[in-house]
Order: structure tokens, then sequence, then C-alpha cells
């Protein structure tokens, strides 16, 4: 197996996850680390025992010449780490949003596709593994044809502790979260021609939208809804979990809070507990994404070694960020539109 050594751009709230993850996974290892914030990156370096470090860029690829770049960072700086890593023919995996504008997420995908090296969103929502239980049910044919989906977000968790700017910013749940659950949407039931999207504002204290319902004509012939909401105070709180609803020709499928899932097919109703596990660096309630960033990572390194695209490269994740730059257009005009054409 092929040693790849990886370097991190961005040593901030999310990062502890990917370099947890990327000290479970044989054969790799982080060997540099970059941030701005000379603390934060000192800060990470002490705490994974990384002794390279940089506080630019551009002087950690020239140096160090790893064999990928994991990007960290927030979406303003990706497009310009990208296109440096792909001037250095360096592999690169971007963290979601992958970029505030499509003009910008073309450009990425662009310069890595001239630069002949691999690309890949880190869209990890799809790795979890309650989700992949659903798609594997679904594509066994159990429920038969299905006609109507749901993919659902609703909590009133206090993401702004962990992450301030989710507060600041013009644009807040579809762009950060909803676009999870349109991957998601993606991931089961296909690509998307048509999108329909209402967003609002509940929270007063944060600046752009945290309430979306989305509804999605799939190129299969059904539709579904996307719905998310940081505004939902419920009995139990169920951060971070997303549930779905499938119903098929011959039944349904329900992936409900608790990672039950309860599948009724011709044969009757079964119920299988699909919780994700606890890893030894994972903390509840965000071990279901923490297990994702694992599998997700795991993911890149066969696909770097075996030289095949990963599922969530640059090129398909502009299909999913099409579509929230589509559900914005929607919101804001009162309208429909078809997410190819945006
Ligand atoms: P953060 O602000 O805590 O950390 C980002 C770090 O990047 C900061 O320390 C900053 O100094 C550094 N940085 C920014 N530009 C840089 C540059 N050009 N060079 C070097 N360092 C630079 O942000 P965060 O909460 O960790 O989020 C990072 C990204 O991860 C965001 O895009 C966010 O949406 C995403 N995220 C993804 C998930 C997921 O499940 N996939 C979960 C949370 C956050
Ligand atoms: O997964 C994310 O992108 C996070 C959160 C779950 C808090 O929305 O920003």
């Amino acid at each position: 197996m092929r040693e790849l050594r990886g370097a991190l751009i961005g040593c901030g709230f999310f990062a502890r996850n990917q370099m947890h993850a990327w000290a479970g996974i044989p054969g790799v290892s982080i060997v540099a680390l970059c941030d701005r914030d000379a603390a934060r990156l000192d800060d990470m370096g002490e705490s994974f025992a990384v002794a390279a470090r940089f506080t630019d860029a551009a002087a950690m690829l020239r140096e160090v010449r790893p064999d990928f770049v994991d990007i960290a960072t927030t979406a303003p700086s990706h497009r310009a780490l990208v296109e440096l890593a792909a001037s250095l023919a360096i592999p690169a995996i971007c963290q979601k949003p992958f970029a505030p504008t499509m003009d910008d997420a073309r450009a990425m995908v662009e310069a890595c596709e001239r630069a002949g090296v691999p690309l890949m969103v880190h869209e990890n929502f799809r790795w979890q593994s309650p989700i992949r239980a659903v798609r594997r049910c679904l594509a066994s044919g159990e429920i038969g044809a299905p006609f109507f989906g749901r993919v659902s977000f609703r909590s009133a968790y206090d993401v702004y502790a962990g992450q301030p700017y989710l507060a600041e910013g013009e644009r807040f749940i579809v762009e950060d979260l909803g676009i999870h659950a349109l991957d998601i949407a993606r991931f089961l039931f296909g690509d998307v021609t048509r999108i329909t999207a209402r967003t609002r504002r509940v929270n007063p204290r944060i600046r752009g939208e945290d309430v979306a319902t989305m509804l999605l004509d799939h190129e299969a012939g059904f539709a579904s809804v996307v719905d998310c909401s940081y505004a939902t105070r419920l009995e139990t709180e169920r951060f971070p979990q997303t549930l779905i609803e499938i119903d098929g020709s011959e039944g349904t499928i329900r992936l409900d809070e608790g990672y039950r899932l309860t599948v009724t097919g011709p044969d009757g109703t079964r119920h299988e507990d699909v919780s994700p596990p606890l890893l030894p660096w994972a903390s509840r309630p965000w071990h279901n994404i923490q297990e994702s960033v694992a599998l997700i990572q795991a993911h890149w390194a066969q696909a770097l070694r075996a030289g095949t695209e990963p599922d969530t490269s640059g090129r398909d994740n502009l299909k999913t960020l099409a579509l929230v730059e589509a559900a914005y257009l929607s919101a804001a005009a009162g309208s429909s539109l078809d997410p190819r054409e945006v």
C-alpha cells in the first residue's frame, strides 16, 4: 500500500475532526499544517504532534510537496487554495460549501482537470452510516419504485457557539446545512430537473435564513421534499440527525429519530437500529458527522491510490452547489428553476 503524505490548511473548529480521522486511516499521515492564525496553528500542531507548521499555504505546499492537501478553511478562501494546489499538481480535498459562487466552483474544477489532479469536495453527510443503510435498502428493490421522498433536518441546536460565522453571513441554512440535505436527496433519488424553495429567518439574532423548505423534481420522474430548520424546538433535540421518508410502489422506508430504520415491504415490517458507532475520539451528538468524516477520508485515500474519481468529486459537487444557488434564486423570486441553468 502506497504511503500518503498529506498537508492540512485551516486549523479551525472542524479540522480537528479531520485530523483525528486521518490518524485512524492506515498508510496516511498529515506531515504539515497551515493556518494564518499562529495560535490555532500551534494548538493543532501540539495536539497532533505535527512539527512542520506554516502560516502561508504556498510556502507549505512548495516546501513539503505533499501527496495531497486537505483544505479545511471556510468558502471565501477555497478558490485561491484549490487553484494553488492545481498549479503545483497536488491533489486536493476542499471542504463544503465548495465555493461562494458557481463561477468560482467551475473555475476550480477546470483548474484541477487542466492540471490532471483529483479534486474531492468534503461533502460527508452522504457518508453517514444511517444514510448509507437507507440507500442500501432502497437499492435492494424491497420497497419497489420510489414515488415520494423527504430529507428533513430540524433542530434548535446552538450551532453559532462553535461556528460564529454562521450567524454573520447573508446566507445561512441552505448554504451551510441545506447543502448536505440536497446532496443526500441527489444521492438517494438522483439528479434534479427543477427546484422550488421558500426560506425565512426566525431567529432575529442572525443575519441569514434559518428555515428552508424545498421541492425537488427528479430526473427519475418523482418529487421529493428537502426541509431544514435551526429554529425548531422539539421535545427531544435531534441534532445532527437527518430523517428520511421514502414511499415506494411496494412499501416504505423511514429513518426516524434515534437512528431507527423501519422498512415495510410485501412481507411486513422490520426495524433496525442503524446508530453510527462512537469512534474513540468522537463525542455525542457529533459522532454521526464524525464517523462520516472518517469514512469520506478513507474513501479519498482509496480513490487516490486506485486513480479513481471520488464520489463527491468537484465535478459531481457542481450539481449540489447548483441546487443551493437555484434555491436562493427561487426563494428570492418566488419562482421555480431548472438548476442545470444556474
Ligand atoms: P473556522 O473559521 O473555525 O476555521 C477555519 C480556519 O481556516 C481558521 O483558523 C482560519 O484562520 C483558517 N484560514 C482561512 N483562510 C486561510 C488561508 N488562506 N490560509 C491559511 N489558513 C486560513 O471554520 P470551521 O468551522 O472549521 O469551518 C471550516 C469549513 O468546514 C467551512 O467551510 C465549514 O462549512 C465546513 N464545515 C464542514 C462540516 C462538515 O460536516 N462537512 C462541519 C462543520 C464545518
Ligand atoms: O455540517 C456542517 O456543515 C455544520 C453544521 C452541521 C453545524 O451545520 O456547519
